[in-house]
């Protein structure tokens, strides 16, 4: 039986996670992964998307489970001979991982969209999911220390995050047109749920909810719109979350993300830890165990969630 289709919005390892989860679950044709592009950039002539890597990697079972990025079983032979050549060593690209960015660049450079590359590569690896840039416009993520502006990269791999971040900034979002097939599952009557995976609020989902147009589609949108926390107990589950919210002046708890998606979603998924956190008014809890170890906790999760939309679909009707 066909139940209408999903729109998941994903950044790096733990939107990753979860749109795995989805996409064994739910019959691929219904699945749409729409993943921040704003991390992306150009090193040594290569396009690198890290977070569409992730996405793919993820769903074609070739991630790496402990570092979160890149492929596992990776090997570094030509990290090794880069260095040799005194070229810069600072991004790590693994061998079967460079393949990757060198199939991409070839292909952007021949003309080819972010969005063509990505479904090629999808393909290639044997995926069946929908995976889409949000948009193929460039949307640049940067973030102002006390150095003053840098690109994302050279904060977050250059600098492993250390500096205390003041402001942050997505380049090119007001003008940028977000991918059509997102607005289209938004807007459409066959969509089932806008899921916002637990995917980094202020690094991963704000470059997303950037572009004006995707914000107001996703602020329109008649489907059940659900998040899930990112945060348990106060600390992000990977990666500098947690940080950065302190940083920008907000408390780094599952209360805090729910409130900075005011507006934008009809239900909260969050974590036993924290349970009795605090929402906004109107905005429905899900309580369940959000850490996502293994493929059943990813598939788990992911029937949560599934369930909390249609839950909330039955009772509008
Ligand atoms: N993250 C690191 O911490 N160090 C690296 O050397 C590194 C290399 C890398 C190569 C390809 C790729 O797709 C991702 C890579 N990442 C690396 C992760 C990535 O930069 C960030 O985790 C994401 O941008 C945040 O979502």
């Amino acid at each position: 039986m066909n139940e209408g289709e999903v729109i998941a919005f994903s950044g790096g390892v733990g939107g990753a996670k979860l749109s795995k989860g989805l996409s064994e679950v739910l019959d691929a044709k219904d699945i749409t992964i729409v993943v921040n592009t704003g991390d992306d950039f150009d090193h040594l002539g290569l396009r690198i998307c890290p977070d569409i890597d992730s996405t793919l990697y993820a769903l074609a079972g070739l991630d790496d489970p402990v570092r979160g990025w890149g492929r596992r079983d990776e090997t570094w032979t030509f990290m090794s001979a880069l260095k040799q050549l005194n070229a810069p060593g600072w991004f790590n690209l693994g061998d079967g991982d460079l393949a990757t960015h060198v199939e991409r660049s070839w292909r952007l450079h021949e003309g080819q969209s972010v969005s063509d590359v990505t479904r090629h590569l999808a393909r290639s690896l044997g995926i069946s999911a929908d995976i889409i840039p949000m948009t193929d416009d460039t949307v640049r993520t940067r973030v102002r220390t006390s150095d003053g502006w840098i690109d994302f990269q050279s904060y977050f791999v250059g600098m492993r995050c250390e500096p205390v971040i003041e402001a942050i900034e997505f380049q090119g979002a007001a003008d940028a047109r977000p991918h059509p097939d997102a607005l289209a599952a938004l807007r459409g009557e066959a969509l089932r749920a806008a899921i916002i995976c637990p995917s980094n609020p202020l690094l991963s989902i704000d470059p997303i909810l950037a572009m004006p147009e995707m914000r107001q589609a996703l602020f329109a949108c008649r489907a059940p719109r659900i998040a899930v926390s990112p945060i348990i107990a106060g600390k992000a589950v990977k990666g500098p979350a947690a940080k950065i919210m302190a940083e920008l002046g907000m408390v780094p708890s599952a209360s805090a993300v729910a409130q900075y998606y005011e507006g934008l979603i009809d239900i909260f998924v969050l974590d036993e830890a924290d349970a009795d956190a605090k929402l906004p008014t109107g905005m429905q809890r899900v309580v369940a165990s959000t850490l996502m170890q293994d493929a059943e906790d990813k598939r788990r999760l992911a029937r949560i969630v599934l369930a909390a939309a249609a839950d909330l679909a039955r009772a509008a009707r």
